[in-house]
């Protein structure tokens, strides 16, 4: 049973659209979202969206793997866990000077937001230094500055804030009954204590998960709930959609229907409104229709850029052109006279 009741609005109850009354979400409230009909939940995740944001601008982050393979993590999803045989070589960290280039051509093809991800359970202090040194960098670029490091320890936030960390991303993944299912070295109260450290430090949190690990819906709607009452919920919420790579455990499992992704997408945006939706891993995979249509539930943030860490992602133009066919324009870029792609 819910813990907090789903009550029908009077002019939306031909349509069977909830309004939840509560102030914490249950996972039933979040599941009954799931069970809307496809169009009642757009429509809803529609009118939340432009509710909070101007629904044609779309944040595009870039993402750069700055330590490549060989985690101590056994993510059952990920090609860098050195557990796993997926043709991902192990590499030192980069040097500075690399990832300031990065950072460079990143801002000059329109991103706004950088992210550093590293493929670490947890940073040491003398790798955090080089992590510092870089965030200093690719703040003093202009850029919003993102790192995910794995998990922080005491006083570890501290310095990434000192040095300009705006967010960092650490992500719950999936549904707390379902984690154990996926990776065993660490605790899903290990990744709550690492938020708490990031809040703690002032450094706003990016936080979602992935979806296609063959959890069921009520545990997609278990994990939108562990994220929505997350107090505040994060600014940023990513949502992947599993990139399969041969040599993982996850690799060969039945695909998710690109529909249930955009249920996802719409289920978000309505359950933490202010939040910036990340339209993040899979979209090489899931081709424009989806995309729009993730656009369409509320996604308003996308990883821009030919490559995620280790996986493909679509080409920088590829992106230009979907956004500019669908008359949407990175956040921070003037409005153009003619923003639905037309030529008069
Ligand atoms: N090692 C750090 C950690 O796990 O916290 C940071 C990097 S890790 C690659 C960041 C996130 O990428 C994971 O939490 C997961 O959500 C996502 N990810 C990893 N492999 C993925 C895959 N094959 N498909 C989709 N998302 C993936
Ligand atoms: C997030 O939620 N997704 C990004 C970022 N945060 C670090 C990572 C996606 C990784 C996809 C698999 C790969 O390229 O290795
Ligand atoms: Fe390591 Fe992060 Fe990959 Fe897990 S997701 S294996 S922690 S790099």
């Amino acid at each position: 049973m819910s813990s907090h009741p789903v009550t029908f609005h009077p002019a939306a109850a031909a349509a069977a659209i909830p309004v939840i009354v509560a102030d914490a979400w249950s996972v039933e409230d979040i599941a009954a979202l799931f069970d809307l009909p496809f169009n009642d939940l757009l429509f809803r995740a529609q009118q939340v969206h432009r509710e909070n944001f101007d629904p044609t601008e779309v944040e595009l982050a870039t993402l750069l793997s700055i330590k490549t393979g060989g985690c101590s993590e056994d993510c059952g999803y990920c090609p860098q866990s050195a557990h796993h045989e997926a043709g991902v070589t192990a590499q030192k960290i980069l040097p500075l000077e690399s990832v300031l280039d990065a950072a460079r051509q990143a801002k000059e093809s329109g991103a706004t937001r950088f992210c550093m991800g590293a493929a670490w359970r947890e940073p040491k202090d003398r790798d955090l230094e080089h992590v510092e040194e870089m965030v200093r960098g690719v703040k003093a670029l202009g850029l919003e500055t993102c790192a995910t490091l794995g998990m922080l320890g005491e006083g570890q936030a501290e310095k990434l804030k000192d040095a300009g960390l705006d967010y960092y991303n650490h992500n719950l993944d999936t549904a707390p009954e379902f984690y154990n299912n996926i990776i065993s070295t660490r605790e899903y109260q290990d990744r709550i204590d690492t938020l708490g450290r990031v809040r703690g430090a002032g450094i706003k949190v990016c936080c979602g998960g992935i979806v296609g690990l063959g959890e069921s819906r009520l545990q997609r709607a278990g994990l939108i709930a562990q994220l929505a009452n997350l107090d505040p919920y994060p600014e940023s919420v990513p949502v992947n959609n599993l990139v399969q790579v041969e040599g993982t455990p996850l690799h060969g499992i039945d695909q998710i229907d690109p529909f249930e992704f955009v249920r996802t997408i719409a289920v978000a945006r309505i359950t933490m409104p202010k939040a910036r939706v990340r339209l993040s891993a899979g979209r090489r995979q899931m081709g424009e229709a989806i995309q729009a249509l993730c656009f369409l539930a509320g996604a308003n943030s996308i990883f821009y850029g030919d490559k995620l860490l280790t996986t493909g992602n679509p080409e920088v133009e590829q992106d230009q052109a979907l956004l500019t066919k669908l008359g949407l324009r990175p956040l921070g870029k003037k409005v153009d006279a003619h923003c639905d792609g037309s030529d008069k």
